[in-house]
């Protein structure tokens, strides 16, 4: 079902409002002073997130930009290397805050189209030891890649890497913010896909609806230190139970529904590849998001596109040029696909 208000909303599965169940949860929540480690329903939610992700510990943060800062800077010191994707969400949408906020130094390697990067560009990143040289200390894997297409990392690809990088004693850092999409997708378990990691950072806010808020896991050695570093940065919450509460939700019953999403962003994009001036980008969709642009020498603008679908209450945001990004979530429907389709094939007329 589309939002209450009958917009559609493709921008994101950023965008998802909490389920009337999660709106409950919260009015009832039982909360306390979580920096003083209070709040029974933060502590439920951490110790529910590092038994499902296997982990030791868990924390609970403001965001997945927060959680990966975190994660760096628990990992990293100042000076200090960390290697990611070109394509990486680290690299390319938190704000330099890992160099800003931390001093550290990221070193790029070209992402490909599968989301992965190449096993020997990845070998010849690490420094060696030399006066001359930052020490690199970590790497960074996402899943589902989200600007590759939200393709999903299969464990084997992920356990190469550790098995690359263990031996020169550097850290893998997951960025799961869309992990159990990743899961759902590769019909696999989470924990199975983060197993070889030290830390991962996964959101309750995207398409697991809650409305705010990401969960780090590690040992609880690195959760103790990022515990520190959270307060640092300003987020430590109070009577965070309140959100936690919708967090619990949001990882017992959600992940369970992803596959619905996923089986819409095919159906969708089966309908915008037939229409004409409409290619995918990316390849087909993954998981849940489809991304597609306007054939080249077209006279429809990306503008103009988004003004005419918002004008029928459809939100579609731009990627690029020429190129647009759908996200699907709880709240679009397999109706709204039908409609979303047919209002933007009457616009590309
Ligand atoms: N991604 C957002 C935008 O920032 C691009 C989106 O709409 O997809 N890792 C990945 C892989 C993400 O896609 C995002 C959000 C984050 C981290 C950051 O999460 P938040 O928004 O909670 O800080």
């Amino acid at each position: 079902m589309a939002f209450e208000n009958g917009i559609i909303d493709f921008r994101s599965d950023t965008v998802t409002l909490p389920t009337p169940e999660m709106r409950e949860a919260m009015a009832s929540a039982v909360v306390g002073d979580d920096v003083y480690g209070e709040d029974p329903t933060v502590n439920k939610l951490e110790e529910i997130s590092a038994q499902i992700l296997g982990k030791e510990a868990a924390l609970f943060t403001v965001s997945g930009t927060m959680g990966n800062l975190i994660a760096v800077l628990a990992h990293c010191g100042r000076g200090d290397e960390a290697v990611m994707g070109s394509q990486g969400h680290t690299f390319l949408h938190e704000v330099g805050g890992i160099s800003a906020l931390g001093g550290v130094f990221p070193q790029l390697v070209p992402s490909k189209a599968d989301g992965t990067m190449d096993i020997d560009d990845l070998r010849d990143a690490i420094r060696e030891d030399d006066i001359h040289h930052p020490k690199t200390k970590l790497f960074i894997l996402e899943n589902t890649q989200n600007a590759c297409g939200g393709v999903p990392i299969p464990a084997e690809y992920i356990q190469s890497v550790v098995s690359m990088i263990q031996p020169h004693d550097i850290r893998l850092h997951i960025d799961g913010a869309r992990l159990f999409n990743a899961a759902v997708a590769l019909n696999d378990s989470a924990q199975e896909l983060v197993a070889p990691a030290d830390s991962v950072m996964f959101c309750l806010s995207k398409g697991l609806c809650a409305p705010v808020g990401s969960m780090l896991c590690g040992s609880k050695d690195f959760i103790s230190r990022a515990r520190k570093i959270r307060k640092q940065l300003g987020g430590g919450m109070r009577q965070a139970g309140i959100l936690a509460a919708a967090g619990i939700i949001a990882l017992e019953k959600m992940p369970q529904r992803l596959a619905d999403d996923h089986r819409r962003a095919i159906n969708l994009a089966k309908g915008l590849e037939s229409i004409g001036g409409l290619t995918l980008d990316k390849g087909r969709p993954q998981s849940n998001m489809v991304y597609t642009k306007i054939a080249e020498g077209h006279s429809m603008t990306p503008e103009k596109l988004i003004q005419q679908c918002k004008e029928e209450n459809l939100l579609i945001g731009q990627s690029g040029p020429r190129h647009f990004r759908f996200v699907l979530h709880y709240w679009i429907s397999d109706d709204d696909v039908e409609r979303s389709i047919s209002i933007i094939k009457k616009a590309m007329v």
